[in-house]
């Protein structure tokens, strides 16, 4: 089946915006809420195994707060706090500090032009998706995307697959006529279990993860002048960058 489409995850694959991004948004809206919750490097990489940002703050206070005294409105809190978070990480991306991956505009800017389709499935927050386009990609980028499958839409966040089926089912297009673009476990196990062949590029946070079953495990997509490393997968002999012939060549390969 011919490649018709690339569905990407966002934080971690597009930019890397979970150290320096969300982290330091989640830190803000704590103080701005006269908590004493403070998510440092380390700490964030642990939280990261829960998808969500209301489900890691949650995940926070069972598992690393039970001196915290929850009050009855919690429910509450938490969408407050995570409204606020979005606010501050928004702004944050306004400010233009988070660049776009090595390869990530290459490569769509080569499936525009080839008229494959794109697509973005995520577990972050529209807003947050939308902001991260428009700052770091261009100002009309969301309208490249034909589908932006993105936080609370699907009850069951990833590892899960409904992320995925939301966005197959709205393309009208069956996973083997996709490629799937993850930087985590939890994003590999969502897209795999949609039936979808996955690209990895690692990043800090997610070098060590168990990526068993995917395409090909890189370090980035590969830019002129700065090859990617396969990390793990067939070795690809005088190419450097992921490009859709070489997408194509993998899926052959499969
Ligand atoms: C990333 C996530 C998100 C963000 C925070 O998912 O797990 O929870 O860290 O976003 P993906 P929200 O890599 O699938 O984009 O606070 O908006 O939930
Ligand atoms: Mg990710």
């Amino acid at each position: 089946m011919s490649l018709e489409a690339l569905i990407f995850d966002v934080d971690g694959t597009l930019a890397d915006t979970e150290r320096d991004g969300h982290r330091v948004a989640f830190n803000q809206a704590f103080a701005g809420a006269g908590l004493d919750w403070r998510w440092d490097v380390p700490l964030y990489g642990e939280l990261l195994a829960v998808t969500g940002g209301k489900e890691r703050m949650r995940h926070y206070i069972d598992r690393y707060r039970p001196d915290y005294a929850k009050p009855a409105d919690f429910d509450a809190l938490v969408a407050r706090l995570h409204a606020a978070k979005t606010r501050h990480y928004t702004g944050l991306l306004g400010q233009g500090g988070i660049p776009l991956r090595p390869g990530v505009r290459r490569l769509i800017e080569e499936a525009r032009q080839d008229g494959v389709r794109l697509a973005i499935a995520t577990t972050t927050t529209p807003d947050n998706v939308i902001a991260l386009l428009r700052h770091a990609m261009a100002p009309e980028a969301a309208s490249w995307f034909e589908v932006i499958g993105a936080g609370d839409v699907v009850a069951a966040k990833k590892p899960a697959p409904d992320i995925y089926h939301y966005v197959l089912d709205r393309l009208h297009l069956a996973p083997a006529q996709c490629m799937a673009f993850e930087d985590s476990e939890n994003g590999l196990r969502a897209a795999q279990a949609a039936g979808l062949a996955t690209v990895i590029t690692v990043n800090d946070y997610t070098r060590d993860h168990d990526f068993s079953g995917a395409t090909i495990v890189l370090d980035q997509l590969g830019e002129p002048g700065r090859p990617f490393q396969v990390l793990s997968g067939r070795a690809v002999n005088g190419v450097s960058c992921l490009d859709l012939g070489l997408l194509r060549q993998l899926r052959m390969n499969a």
